[in-house]
């Protein structure tokens, strides 16, 4: 009934009462790229944050990047997170081709432990932002908290559960070490 009722307004206004549910985007180059990128969607599972996730390669599959790049404001899409490795250059064509927050999370590589991908996502010339986070599994939870945290200025409930988060990662943190001995 509310899907039918979504479905019977015009396409801008659909694209409006989507864009909550799906704010972010997750994209990677890579099937081998989840490995890291799934600690981003872990983090906005658990902040009841809607996204979807996709392989978007730079190099490989550049015209599906332009399609989804130019297209991702429309259709309904706040904050594009963007995982890559090696030569990685995801990110920032991503954000070359809109005008949307890009993060960008450098996967590990095996060659250079993930320096190269850091460097590559990282030193973007000036006139094109992306905000670098680190090297692997921590970049990609972070990019998720990034992510809310960008929301959350729009959105008190999601405030609500961000704030609750982190009190809950505080609240987790024990004193004393355990020991073996
Ligand atoms: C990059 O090349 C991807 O982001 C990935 O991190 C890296 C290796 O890709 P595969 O060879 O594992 O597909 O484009």
């Amino acid at each position: 009934m509310v899907y039918a009722a979504r479905f019977a307004t015009a396409p801008s206004r659909q694209a409006a009462l989507f864009a909550h549910l799906r704010p972010v985007a997750v994209i990677m180059g890579s099937q081998s790229d989840w490995e890291t990128m799934r600690h981003a969607a872990s983090v906005l599972d658990e902040l009841e944050i809607g996204y979807e996730a996709k392989i978007i390669s730079a190099h490989r599959t550049p015209k599906r990047l332009y399609d989804f790049a130019t297209g991702a404001k429309a259709a309904g899409f706040r904050v594009i997170i963007a995982g890559a490795g090696g030569a990685a250059h995801l990110p920032g064509m991503t954000a070359s081709l809109t005008q949307l927050p890009v993060l960008g999370v450098p996967v590990e590589s095996r060659a250079l432990k993930g320096q190269d991908s850091l460097l590559s996502i990282v030193q973007m010339p000036a006139g094109i932002p992306v905000g670098a986070l680190a090297i692997g599994r921590a970049g990609a939870v972070n990019a998720g908290l990034f992510a809310a945290a960008i929301l959350a200025l729009t959105d008190a409930a999601l405030d609500a559960r961000l704030f609750a988060w982190r009190e809950a990662q505080t609240q987790a943190v024990a004193v004393e070490p355990e020991r073996e001995d």
